[in-house]
């Protein structure tokens, strides 16, 4: 398998129901204003942008609580239509970017990805986890959450049974992790997960990490990739707008690194760029996330300023 597509489509998801405040949901239009579709373009690629989803009719209030979920609801319908529409981007031979927004989105994205390439892998880089399960979450916040849904993981909720491409757990990596709760150590634990945390990234180097990442999920460089990226995994020095800061991140650097490389394998089949937060912080801060993470994006589809 080599994934080649030559369209990107920018999937602008205007949604913060999966975390604590809002805000979030104004990421994506700064990221696009920034000129996202232009510098894409300018790197050779054609750009499909049929506006924003605004998720706008899908008010779903009231009912019955399930577990200490937070807008479960709303979160699973926003997400069965992230689904459809990274899936059907992929099933046209796009490459899917989908901008969040809270990273509850990624239950929809990789749910998205597993229903057109049902072998992908998945690289998740963020400074947490977001693999607790309604009934080890603390904070009832569903960003702290899609994995345990997309591994199927936790108590089946009726709500989600539109989830049905499971993720393995063989087929999952994360990069970047320093603040995990207790519960998600233990889950990773169980489920024999590899994780490259701050830690690993520091021993080894950026470059090594990446290898060995893929040498676990990918270890004959033959399978769809799917990178789900959370800006908090950066450095907040780096990313400073977005709401979970958590210092010792990954530099610049090391978060392009990741992008370039699995650019290079020619296996990237989607991408999410998530948690940049324009209400957190002054405005220097926010223009300067917002750089960044189209700068990931670019990378990720083939920019190489820093290669001779
Ligand atoms: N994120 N582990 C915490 C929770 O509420 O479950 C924090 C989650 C943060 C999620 O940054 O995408
Ligand atoms: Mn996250
Ligand atoms: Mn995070
Ligand atoms: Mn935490």
């Amino acid at each position: 398998f080599v994934a080649e597509p030559k369209t990107a489509a920018i999937i602008g998801c205007l949604f913060s129901g999966g975390g604590p405040r809002g805000g979030v949901e104004k990421g994506p239009v700064h990221i696009v204003e920034a000129g996202l579709e232009r510098q894409l373009t300018a790197l050779g690629w054609k750009v499909v942008f049929n506006g924003y989803h605004k998720f706008e009719d899908m008010k779903a209030e009231g009912g019955p609580p399930i577990g200490n979920l937070n807008n479960p609801r709303l979160v699973s319908r926003v997400n069965e239509s992230v689904a459809k529409t990274v899936g059907s981007h992929e099933s046209q031979g796009y490459l899917p970017i989908t901008l969040g927004g809270d990273h509850s989105l990624a239950m929809g994205s990789i749910s998205g990805t597993l229903s057109v390439h049902p072998d992908a892998c998945v690289f998740y880089i963020d400074a947490h986890a977001d693999i607790n399960t309604p009934e080890t979450s603390g904070s009832g916040n569903m960003h702290g959450m899609p994995l345990s849904f997309v591994l199927g993981l936790g108590d089946k909720i009726p709500e989600f049974a539109w989830i049905k491409s499971i993720l393995k757990a063989g087929r999952l990596v994360y990069i970047g992790l320093r603040d995990l709760d207790t519960t998600e150590k233990q889950i990773l634990h169980d489920n024999k997960i590899k994780a490259f945390s701050m830690h690993e990234v520091d021993k080894y180097g950026i470059g090594k990490v990446v290898e060995m990442a893929l040498d676990h999920v990918n270890p004959n460089r033959d399978l769809p990739i799917h990178i789900s990226f959370d800006i908090d995994a950066l450095d907040p020095s780096v990313a400073p707008a977005t709401v979970f800061p958590v210092r010792g991140g990954l530099s610049f650097r090391e978060g392009r690194y990741i992008c370039e490389a699995i650019s290079d394998t020619r296996l990237l089949v989607a991408l999410d760029v998530m948690e940049v937060n324009p209400t957190v912080g002054d405005e220097a801060g926010v223009r300067q996330t917002v750089a960044v993470a189209c700068s990931l994006v670019r990378s990720a589809l083939g920019e190489t300023l820093a290669k001779l």
